[in-house]
This record gives structure tokens, C-alpha cells and sequence, in this order.
């Protein structure tokens, strides 16, 4: 059994719900020990889209690397998943982010996922529920010690779905935080 990390995301229709039938539809080629909780997040790459939920899950699985990643593909469709542009607006998407420490460099497949450390709505939740990956001979470990100094501040403010503010200002308030902790992980992915 490989140990693999998987980043959960959508922004269409009812995200949370999404997120759910999606980690309900990867059992049980994936079988889940850890989940992070729900971030909403603004959209990176592309703007003029809404907004975000993304999540962090740890799974173990029998599948190949590219087994996985094509039961994942598959399983973006079976949710309801239409094609569309790149970065753009999707119902759902789930992305392999970790299989095992393997670093692979393939055209199908680039292991760890080649844009993780520039995007902080994966690294959050990753390290909600990381266990010392290491990318590319990175530890991000020190990384994350570095975002762990924001912790405190992140439980306050990370809009988790399950504590959202009803108020939009309140929202506007912790998004606004979100920008610069998501500055904070640019940084982080420089050094
Ligand atoms: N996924 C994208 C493009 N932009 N932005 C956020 N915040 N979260 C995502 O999951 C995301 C994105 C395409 O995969
Ligand atoms: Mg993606
Ligand atoms: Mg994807």
C-alpha cells in the first residue's frame, strides 16, 4: 500500500457537497485517514472566477501512481466534471499531490505535484495534515514550521466551512488575511 496525498477542489454548484460526495466516491481505492477542513480561497491563476473550497486529504491505496491518477480523472468525470479551460472554474477537481516520497518526471505525471509550493490553498491544509513530505529534496517541513508561527492566527481566520462568518464583512475581513498568508507562502516557496 503507497501512502498518497490528494488536494480536493471546486468551485461550482454546492462546493461542500462536492467535496463530500467526492471523498465518499474515492473509497475505496483510496482509503482515507486524515482529511483537513474546508478552505474557501480565492482563485489563483485565473480571477475572474468564484471563489474556492479546497481540502487536503491522506489516503492509502494499491493503485500505481498513474492507476491512481487516472481513477482520480475518472472519478472527476463520474462527480459531473465538464471539461473546461485551464485553472478555470470546475465542480470539482482532485489532484495527486504526494504518492509515497516518489519524485517522478513524466509526461502524464510529476510527482510531487510541480505547482505545489506556489500555492498556499494546498499547502494550508496540507499542513493541517502533513506528516514531513518532501518535495524535491525541499523539506517542507521547515516551510510549514515557518507557516506553523501562523497558526494561531490561521485557526482564528481560515474560513473553515464549518465556522463561516454569515456576515460578509466579517468574510471580506478574513480573505483580506488570507492574501497575505498566501503572500507569506510565495515567500516561503522562493527560499
Ligand atoms: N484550482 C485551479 C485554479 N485556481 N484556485 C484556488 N484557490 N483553488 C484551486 O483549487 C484552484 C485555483 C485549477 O485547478
Ligand atoms: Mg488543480
Ligand atoms: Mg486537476
Amino acid at each position: 500500500m503507497a501512502l498518497v496525498i490528494l488536494a480536493l477542489g471546486s468551485n461550482l454548484g454546492d462546493r461542500a457537497d462536492n467535496l463530500h460526495r467526492a471523498r465518499q466516491a474515492l473509497a475505496p481505492d483510496f482509503e482515507l485517514s486524515a482529511c483537513s477542513s474546508l478552505y474557501e480561497t480565492e482563485p489563483a491563476y485565473v480571477a475572474e472566477q468564484p471563489r474556492y473550497y479546497n481540502q487536503v486529504c491522506r489516503a492509502k491505496t494499491s493503485l500505481s501512481p498513474l492507476q491512481a491518477l487516472r481513477r482520480l480523472k475518472a472519478l472527476e468525470t463520474k462527480l459531473g466534471r465538464v471539461p473546461s479551460a485551464r485553472f478555470g472554474p470546475r465542480l470539482i477537481d482532485l489532484d495527486l499531490l504526494f504518492y509515497d516520497d516518489l519524485i517522478l518526471d513524466t509526461p502524464d505525471l510529476i510527482l510531487p505535484h510541480p505547482r505545489l509550493l506556489e500555492r498556499s490553498f494546498a499547502l494550508l491544509p496540507l499542513w493541517e495534515i502533513a506528516a514531513d513530505p518532501v518535495i524535491r529534496g525541499r523539506n517542507l517541513k521547515e516551510a510549514f514550521a515557518k507557516i506553523g508561527v501562523l497558526v494561531p492566527v490561521l485557526h482564528q481566520y481560515f474560513v473553515d466551512v464549518l465556522v463561516m462568518d454569515p456576515d460578509p464583512a466579517v468574510r471580506d475581513n478574513r480573505l483580506r488575511l488570507m492574501r497575505t498568508i498566501s503572500e507569506t507562502c510565495r515567500a516561503l516557496a522562493r527560499l
